[in-house]
């Protein structure tokens, strides 16, 4: 056996030069793997050590992302649709923020749950939405988006089975008030981009669940977390934090008016979104301004504390940036509602702006409460609502005006309740925060916006 090598080829005795500097016989190759052995057993234990600590921690993280990848969850979305015989359609179920539309849906949701949640798929479901109610000369066509977490090893055609499964076996099992013509049942994957899209332009969907508790105010209070709050908006002059707002479509927000006193060129204002002002998700120049026409810049009252900014170019919508819904004229949100107020506004009164968005929970207290002499003594009007303790210290302050107060109704939908005021300082015993009313002025934003 020959074999050459420049390294370890030896000379041997009647070889040619060049045969004796490129050759190595089987004897001299012995040698030489018996002086490799001796070397390696002269490693020091310390370096053997490093080469088998790193070999372990190679195989762990060769492991551990094999392990990742095959049982990391990813979210799948379907879309289920089926007739609903037992329910004339009503021209009411054409827009999703009337009542009507709410509680069909509601019925439709609080089904389809009840379907996955007892079956075997339980863990796996997340939530059904209803994106939509057609008319059919046989009753309602409904449209659901159905959203579950499954691993992604699993194969699509296997889940989809699954579900497809447990929707037309258990539909027909469980009792609901809806008569479902099963032969009209049909079940199609989404992918991921169709499915977030479908959601995302759904008005008031927050896909990230608070879990906060306790006492909190803006002024002092818990920081928001990303996509908690999609809606809110910092409306900015030549670059500067000056208010809240609310997105109401990609092109819309809606602010209150006393934010342009002195400066209504829309030029100087830009408008950004996410809950960091710095740096933020998406940021848009403003092409329009439009102030209520009877808010009055010199007078020194609250009324008419409403406009809308049309922004340059559409907002992108995204899971943490999108719209939320605003109330039909007529609806009424009783006293006493939970509901939250954002932004970015000031910690206590006189105080600076903060970089993070923060949240606080208040409740809506009456007009007739509102109105006594120790509280704001007869100024609340029929377009304003007042919201906040009596006690004080959870309140919306300087820089949080503009921006939302919002309430989530029983489907988990959010809605536009109020828009950050004015007060009599900031977390005042008997100075609540004073919004003003959305259902108020919902005809009026619809004039200005279409929306
Ligand atoms: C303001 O000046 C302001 N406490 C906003 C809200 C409240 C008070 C003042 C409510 O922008």
């Amino acid at each position: 056996m020959l074999r050459c090598c420049t390294v370890c080829c030896g000379a041997r005795d009647g070889g040619s030069p060049r045969e004796k500097s490129f050759l190595l016989t089987s004897q001299s190759y012995t040698e030489a793997v018996i002086q490799m052995d001796r070397g390696v057993r002269r490693l020091e234990p310390w370096k053997i050590a490093v080469i088998v600590v790193s070999v372990i921690v190679g195989l762990a993280l060769i492991i551990g992302l094999i392990t990742f990848l095959l049982c990391h969850d990813q979210d799948r979305y379907y879309d289920a649709s089926f007739l609903i015989t037992n329910v004339d359609y009503n021209p009411q179920y054409e827009r999703q923020t009337t009542d009507e539309f709410r509680n069909l849906s509601e019925d439709i949701e609080t089904m389809i749950s009840e379907v996955f949640r007892g079956s075997f798929l339980s863990k796996r479901y997340l939530r059904s939405h209803v994106v939509s109610l057609n008319p059919d000369p046989l009753g309602v066509l409904a449209s659901v988006v159905l959203v579950f977490k499954f691993p992604s090893a699993d194969s699509e055609a296997a889940t989809w089975g699954q579900v497809n499964r447990v929707l037309l076996r258990r539909l027909k099992a469980i009792s609901t008030n809806l008569n479902i013509d099963q032969s009209t049942i049909t079940l199609t994957e989404l992918n991921k981009e169709k499915g977030d899209n479908l959601l995302n332009n759904c008005c008031g969907i927050r896909r990230q669940t608070s879990s906060f508790t306790g006492v909190e105010r803006i002024t002092g209070g818990q920081h928001a977390r990303e996509a908690e709050w999609p809606w809110q908006a910092s409306i900015q002059l030549d670059g500067t934090h000056r208010c809240g707002a609310s997105i109401i479509s990609n092109t819309w927000l809606v602010t209150a008016a006393h934010c342009f006193r002195g400066v209504r060129d829309p030029r100087r204002w830009t408008a950004s979104f996410g809950i960091l002002l710095r740096p933020p998700k998406q940021k848009k120049f403003v092409r329009r301004i439009i102030v209520h026409e009877r808010y009055g810049d010199l007078v020194v009252d609250h009324e008419y504390d409403v406009a809308v900014v049309e922004l340059a170019t559409p907002i992108e919508f995204t899971s943490d940036v999108h719209s939320v819904c605003l109330p039909e004229a007529s609806h009424v949100f009783p006293d006493n509602s939970s509901c939250f107020v954002t932004g970015w506004g000031a910690l206590e009164n006189d105080g600076n702006s903060v970089n993070q968005l923060r949240q606080a929970e208040v409740r809506i207290i009456s007009t007739e409460i509102c109105n006594r002499r120790q509280v704001y003594g007869g100024a609340i009007t029929a377009g304003m609502l007042c919201a906040g303790y009596l006690e004080g210290q959870v309140d919306a302050c300087q820089g949080d005006s503009g921006g939302p107060l919002v309430h989530a109704n029983s489907r988990g939908i959010w809605y536009l309740v109020g828009i950050v005021s004015w007060g009599d300082e900031c977390g005042k015993p008997n100075k609540p925060g004073v919004y003003t009313r959305v259902t108020y002025y919902r005809n009026w934003i619809h004039s200005k916006t279409g929306i």
